[in-house]
């Protein structure tokens, strides 16, 4: 099964969507197997978003990211790479789709409430990098019999 790296950004925990945001990648019928509510460093900051790093945009990334908890989540299923991209929405919420994450809760691509990783080498990359080995667990749920 495929796994990917979801994190709610600050302004994400600050305005109390860490549930809601749980809530539709649970109703999915995706299953959680790692999370954790954190401070980040500004040298994870850097190298979490080292992709980016030339753009005008990276002093104020970094300074938003570490402004406040995230909360930190891996989550397994078919597809879920891609899946959870659709569900998050455009990077830009002004035009993310309704019904998305983005497109329901942000007004702006500095303040777009969620992350998530958008290749197979960027969840394992950002896996590795949020969590230990031993935080991301491997278990069985009743559900999936009716979800597959
Ligand atoms: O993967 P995703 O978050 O949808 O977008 P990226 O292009 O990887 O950019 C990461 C992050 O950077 C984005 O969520 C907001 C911020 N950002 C920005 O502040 N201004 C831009 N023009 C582009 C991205
Ligand atoms: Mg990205």
């Amino acid at each position: 099964m495929e796994k990917t790296f979801l994190m709610v950004k600050p302004d994400g925990v600050q305005r109390n969507l860490v549930g809601e945001i749980i809530n539709r990648f649970e109703s999915k019928g995706f299953k959680l197997v790692g999370a954790k509510l954190m401070n980040i460093s500004n040298d994870l900051a850097e190298n979490h978003y080292g992709e980016h790093k030339e753009r005008p945009f990276f002093g104020e990334l970094v300074q938003f990211i570490t402004s406040g908890p995230v909360f930190a989540m891996v989550w397994e299923g078919e597809n879920v790479i891609s899946i959870a991209r659709d569900m998050m929405g455009k990077t830009n919420p002004l035009e993310a789709a309704s019904g998305t994450v983005r497109g329901d809760f942000a007004m702006t691509v500095g303040k777009n409430i969620i992350h998530g990783s958008d290749s197979p080498e960027s969840a394992e990359r950002e896996i590795n990098l949020f969590f230990n080995e031993n935080d991301v667990l491997s278990y069985s749920k009743q559900d999936s019999a009716w979800i597959y």
